[in-house]
């Protein structure tokens, strides 16, 4: 592999950040704006320093790197910021830390410089609704001038932070991959929605996985919040461990204390005293169980972060669906057709077809993240008419589905193919639903590319 390198800065005692995607570029900018020296490095060696430096903002002095890392910042490194997408394992980086170096990720280095309160999020699924709404009702309460919604919602916390008072509230989406590398990372509430399979090529073991997404209350303490989904098994169980106080959340039971559903109802109950908040169906505009688990996350929050319950229900009143989740896009010929290019794992996809009313043509397939598909075939239940299936799982899921008995399988060798064919298939009255239960890497940059290409289809659609 050859090394690339422009001619600048360079010095010893350097913070090197790895990955120049938007973690990296907002990492090296703030640690740039905080006195460092700075070397941001990528592995990909396809990607020249012309291109790295053009991200960077005009007056940056930071080193651009790609391909081999040389020897000289292997061995000077003080301070190493991982992107994200940057696994902690990898030899590049153990080699850093036995050479002494401090390894941070993009989210504690943008706490560094936070001034404010915080609200952080996590779960496998449900997330970005989550966050989004959060945010809003945030917003609502606050003005939208003092609340910063950043992570894995797709906008760094490191371009963000140095904006942060006493009076302001960031709202972070953070995934397992970002909660790997905290250290003093500390939100007054915290929530973990679900926990259920996902990235294992990534954390190697569920109890790896599951670890890092308890990570989000680290340094909480009996003073702080952390909001719970009771219905999980996992986020259940770490109830009775967590270190800040627990609020559950139930979308199956009744809770003597915390937010639960009663039929269509979210109540609210504090000491076994229940009280009415919301109708599902007349006061909140998004459909599917995993929403109404989403809604009452975003209402234990935001209630913990000290907002009236009017202004949050006022807002919830109000909110839609956020793209790429579960999102109506149009009816063309008689046909629905719905983007869930979010539904990037089998759990996420498993609610994306639950919300469908229709018989429908399934999309999936994608980058492998070794998953498992069968709980997903077994959702299917009757609904799904054919499965279109594209991307490096194809045969695996058709190998899961034949198993399961489900043998109304497509293979489509390009993503134009497969939505051509998903035309094809679908008779009026029927739906398309685009919820590959994969990642979409390999095919895309990432699922927001996939899910717009997707509307844009549709949009083009005649009738
Ligand atoms: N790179 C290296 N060495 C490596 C791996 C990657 O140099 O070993 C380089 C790549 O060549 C590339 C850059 O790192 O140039 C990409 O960094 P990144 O993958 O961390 O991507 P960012 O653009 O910084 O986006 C990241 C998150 N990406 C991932 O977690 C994979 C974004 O989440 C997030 O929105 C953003 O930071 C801001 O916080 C995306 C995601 O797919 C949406 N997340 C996963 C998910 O939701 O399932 C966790």
């Amino acid at each position: 592999m050859k090394m690339k390198e422009d001619e600048r800065g360079g010095l010893p005692g350097t913070c090197l950040v790895i990955g120049s995607g938007i973690s990296g570029i907002g990492s090296a900018a703030l640690l740039e704006h905080m006195g460092a020296n700075v070397v941001l490095y990528d592995s990909n060696e396809k990607m020249t320093t012309e291109e790295m430096r053009a991200k960077l903002p005009e007056n940056s002095r930071a080193r651009c790197v790609s391909g081999n890392l040389p020897e000289d910042i292997l061995q000077s490194a003080k301070t190493v910021v991982l992107s994200p997408g940057v696994p902690v394992d990898i030899p590049l980086v153990n080699e850093l830390r036995n050479n002494g170096a401090r390894i941070v990720g993009e989210i504690e280095l943008g706490f560094m410089e936070e001034k404010g309160r915080v609200a952080a999020i996590t779960g496998t699924n449900g997330k970005t609704t989550t966050t989004t709404l959060v945010g809003e009702i945030m917003k609502a309460h606050l003005g939208d001038d003092n609340v910063f919604v950043v992570g894995n919602i797709g906008n760094p916390y490191t371009s963000e932070c140095l904006k942060t008072n006493s009076d302001t509230v960031t709202v972070g989406e953070i995934s397992s991959f970002q909660l790997e590398t905290i250290i003093d990372f500390h939100p007054a509430v915290s929530a973990v929605l679900n926990i259920t399979p996902d990235h294992l090529n990534r954390h190697h073991t569920m109890e790896a996985y599951v670890k890092a997404k308890e990570n989000i209350t680290l340094n909480q303490t009996g003073e702080d919040v952390c909001v719970l989904n009771y219905e999980n098994e996992y986020t259940r169980n770490f109830g009775s461990r967590c270190p800040a106080r627990v609020v559950f959340f139930s979308s199956a039971r009744e809770l003597t204390d915390g937010y639960w559903l009663k039929g269509d109802k979210i109540m609210k109950s504090v000491g076994g005293a229940a009280r009415e908040l919301l109708d599902i169906h007349k006061d909140m505009n998004l459909v599917g169980m995993c929403n109404v688990e989403n809604v009452m996350a975003a209402i234990a929050i935001t209630e913990a972060m000290g907002v009236p319950m009017s202004t949050i229900l006022d807002v919830v009143g109000n909110f839609h669906a956020v793209e790429h989740r579960i999102e109506f896009v149009a009816t063309k010929g008689g046909v629905d057709y719905y983007n869930d290019s979010k539904g990037t794992n089998p759990d996420a996809a498993i609610q994306g077809i639950k919300a469908m009313s229709k018989p429908t043509i399934l999309i999936g397939g994608g980058y492998d993240k070794q998953s498992e598909y069968d709980e997903w075939i077994d959702s299917f239940d009757g609904k799904v008419k054919w499965l279109v299936l594209i991307g490096q799982t194809r045969e695996k899921i058709a190998e899961c589905a034949r198993r399961h008995g489900f043998d109304k399988i497509r293979f489509a060798d390009t993503y134009e193919e497969c939505l051509k064919l998903c035309t094809e298939l679908a008779e009026e009255g029927d739906a398309v639903l685009l919820s590959p239960a994969c990642a979409s890497w390999g095919m895309f940059p990432n699922y927001e590319v996939r899910g717009e290409m997707f509307k844009e289809y549709v949009r083009g659609l005649e009738g």
